[in-house]
């Protein structure tokens, strides 16, 4: 006697091509498209998805968790520094205290909580999928232009595949130290990437989350990349800034969502 109900091959093929189609006509406009699924990028995710709000995270990897699944020098582990354990809290990731204000914990650990939480808070992700571009206009970011990743790295004589648009009335800039999204407006002379400043653990991790918001309308920056543009040092494998940074760009894209529904779709 079989374990499992019987299926056709057929129906296991239109199950998924079917759940990534709908998905993807639902979410070629959507409320916010966060490019990164790293740290940052996943808090400002659960951040967002605590309204009703369609967020899609656009990741170039198979799969999302950027550099918070390694931690420091490919051991796994990561610090945090006080306050930002009490994500950890919420989270439900066991950490110890190392000294007063410095604490340890399992990056795996860590990274797949955060995962999980922006997945139940309802963020979608498109995997597999670089950003090639963003929609520009009227002075204001409104989209993204994606194509799948390894099409991305073929020589172009080997695959001329257009990429294609994906648009929503927020952005949010969470690719790490490439700062990919704003890069593209000061690759057309728009705005200006200083570049990562040298390690300073001290001065860095504050002067992230101050500078996190917009750097142009419709373009918000979090986590690394915001050292990147502005030319903060780095902080080396603690991630405090990163979860508090995603946050914050998290809470100021409500805000930029409401402004837009107030002033009657200003997109
Ligand atoms: C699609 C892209 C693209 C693209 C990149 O690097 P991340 O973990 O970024 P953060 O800012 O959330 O966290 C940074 C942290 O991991 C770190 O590196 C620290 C604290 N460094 C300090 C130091 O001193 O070195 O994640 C970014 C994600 C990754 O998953 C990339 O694959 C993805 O963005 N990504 N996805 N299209 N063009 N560029």
């Amino acid at each position: 006697m079989a374990i499992f109900h019987p299926v056709d091959e057929k129906d296991i093929t239109r199950a998924i091509a079917g759940s990534f189609l709908r998905q993807l006509e639902d979410y070629a406009e959507s409320d916010v498209i966060i490019v990164g699924g790293g740290p940052s990028g996943l808090m400002a995710g659960r951040e967002l998805c605590a309204g009703d709000l369609k967020v899609l995270i656009v990741e170039r990897n198979n799969y999302p968790g950027g550099g918070f699944w390694i931690g420091g020098y490919f051991m796994n582990k990561l610090t945090l520094r006080s306050p930002a354990q009490e994500v950890f809290d919420e989270l439900g990731v066991p950490y110890e205290k190392y000294t007063d204000g410095l604490y340890v914990a399992d990056a795996p650990h860590a990274c797949s909580k955060l995962i999980a939480s922006a997945c139940d808070a309802g963020v979608k992700f498109m995997s597999l999928t670089q950003l090639e571009d963003i929609v520009l206009r009227e002075g204001r970011v409104g989209g993204v232009v994606v194509n799948w990743s390894p099409i991305a790295h073929l020589p172009r004589e080997i695959a001329a595949l257009d990429p294609v648009p994906l648009e929503a009335k927020v952005v949010i800039d969470a690719t790490g130290h490439d700062a990919s999204v704003a890069r593209k407006l000061s690759e057309r002379g728009i705005i200006e990437i200083a570049g990562e400043g040298a390690m300073w653990v001290d001065a860095s991790e504050d002067a992230v989350v101050e500078r996190t918001g917009e750097v142009y309308p419709g373009l918000i920056v979090c986590g690394m990349a915001v050292a990147s543009v502005y030319g903060l040092p780095r902080m080396g494998p603690t991630f405090g800034a990163m979860l508090l940074s995603g946050r914050r760009a998290g809470e100021l894209a409500l805000d930029l969502l409401q402004k837009i529904a107030i002033t009657g779709g200003e997109k």
